[in-house]
């Protein structure tokens, strides 16, 4: 470990903390965003405990009354970002937020908080907005209550993803007007999401709006509903999680029939959501009832939830070790024909995905899962804090001293490697 590295995030991570939250990065992103702030409290928790339960419950503060706990939270003031609070125009008792969600990670660090800690006051404070939370997924986001769909590619975490591309061929936005504010440093052109897609999120958007974001409608009319991989696995692991919590507090009936959401969704996606091509699982288009065939990380993040059975677990491990572990910096996060070293989540090192990778692997190969950690620790130290890496060379892309990757770095020295 260098200490200076440590020193370094303990830095960023304090410059980037607001009132009660931190920013993922004071240059792109200066509002508080969902899934940033669990991966930001579950590294925090190791340092300072107090600000890892804020994080999550200034998140928490924001959830719609339907259950939904919002993308971004847009606490405090700032015209750095589109689509900012002007262009969602939603306000829930005087809190400015977008009207899409991301995957509930939260549920997975208000364990580690909780386990952690042992606060008990606490957990009582999380576990109803959790539960609530997990309830709106299964409501207003599930065709048949096993597995949850997305309906914009913001919510998943993994905008660009080659894994879009065909339900969004399917989609003609027109031309919309909007002015991003993306692309003021030199090299965003070649890193940062295309136009084309930004005209579809924006498409999205205003379509949602204009449906009042009601998701029974929205079901009926959204061209763009998918069985989001990476947001299934992680939706499983936040039933499990919320379940070992509900039985924490005592309350050992709901614990059970969260475990049983879990064990549900878990054989729904076994069954529907693996492609025996590519020996790996991939999301599901529910608009044109097919798979999206990609070769993407999040098909092994599946391990996050506890979803390989034995056979599948050794078929994706080798698509594993033959397709992404090869690379000089690992994991990309995506393989395929349309691979981009530089290009955001169309093939770069994101240090989230590691961490997911190696927390679900953590179960089925420790040494895999750990060489995965090693190798979080040695790009920062080498490359610093950004956003992404290029696998290919290492090389450090999209914004510097971002959140995520210093707390998650912090997590990673925190785990005993095996001998
Ligand atoms: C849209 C904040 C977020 C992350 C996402 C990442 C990026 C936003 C954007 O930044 O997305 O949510 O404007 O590009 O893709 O995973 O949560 O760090």
């Amino acid at each position: 470990m260098n200490s200076s590295t440590r020193s370094k995030a303990l830095e960023i991570l304090e410059a980037n903390r607001r009132d009660g939250y931190t920013i993922p990065s004071s240059t792109l992103y200066p509002f508080q965003w969902n899934w940033d702030s669990a991966f930001i409290a579950a590294g925090l928790v190791h340092e300072d405990p107090e600000a890892a339960k804020s994080e999550i419950e200034s998140l928490l503060e924001a959830q719609w009354d339907t259950g939904m706990v919002p993308q971004i939270v847009f606490w405090g003031e700032s015209d750095r970002y589109f689509p900012g609070p002007s262009e969602w125009e939603i306000e829930v008792d005087g809190i400015e937020t977008s009207g899409i969600t991301q995957p509930p990670v939260v549920a997975t660090a208000a364990r580690d908080v909780y386990e952690h800690t042992g606060d008990k006051e606490f957990l009582e404070r999380v576990l109803d907005p959790l539960v609530k939370c997990l309830s709106w997924w299964v409501r207003e986001r599930s065709f048949d209550g096993s597995t949850v769909y997305i309906r914009h590619p913001w919510e998943c975490g993994m905008d660009d993803s080659p894994a879009w591309d065909r339900p969004l061929e399917a989609i003609d936005p027109g031309s919309p007007s909007y002015t991003r504010r993306d692309l003021q440093e030199s090299s965003a052109d070649e890193e940062r999401p295309t136009d084309w897609y930004y005209d579809r999120y924006v498409y999205l958007l205003r379509q949602a709006k204009r449906l009042d974001w009601n998701e029974r409608r929205l079901r009926e009319e959204c061209p763009f509903l998918v069985e989001d991989i990476l947001t299934n696995s992680i939706f499983v692991r936040a039933c499990d999680d919320v379940a070992a919590l509900l039985a924490a507090a005592g309350r050992n009936d709901e614990a059970n029939a969260w475990s049983d959401q879990a064990d549900e969704s878990r054989t729904a996606i076994r069954e529907r959501l693996w492609n025996d091509d590519l020996e790996t699982f991939v999301s599901y288009d529910r608009v044109r009832e097919e798979q999206l065939v990609e070769n993407s990380v999040a098909g092994i993040v599946t391990t996050f939830g506890a979803i390989p059975t034995d056979r599948q677990a050794d078929r994706l491990i080798e698509t594993f070790r033959t397709d992404f572990a090869g690379y000089e910096y690992v994991v990309p996060t995506y393989v395929g024909e349309k691979f981009d070293p530089k290009r955001y989540w169309r093939g770069p090192v994101w240090i989230n995905t590691n961490w997911l990778l190696a927390r679900g692997l953590d179960a089925y190969d420790r040494r895999v899962a750990d060489q995965i950690r090693s190798s979080t620790v040695e790009l920062i130290e080498q490359e610093g804090f950004r956003e992404y890496f290029d696998p290919t060379c290492g090389e450090g892309r999209g914004s510097e001293d971002f959140s995520w990757s210093a707390a998650l770095y912090l997590d990673a020295l925190a785990e005993e490697p095996l001998e």
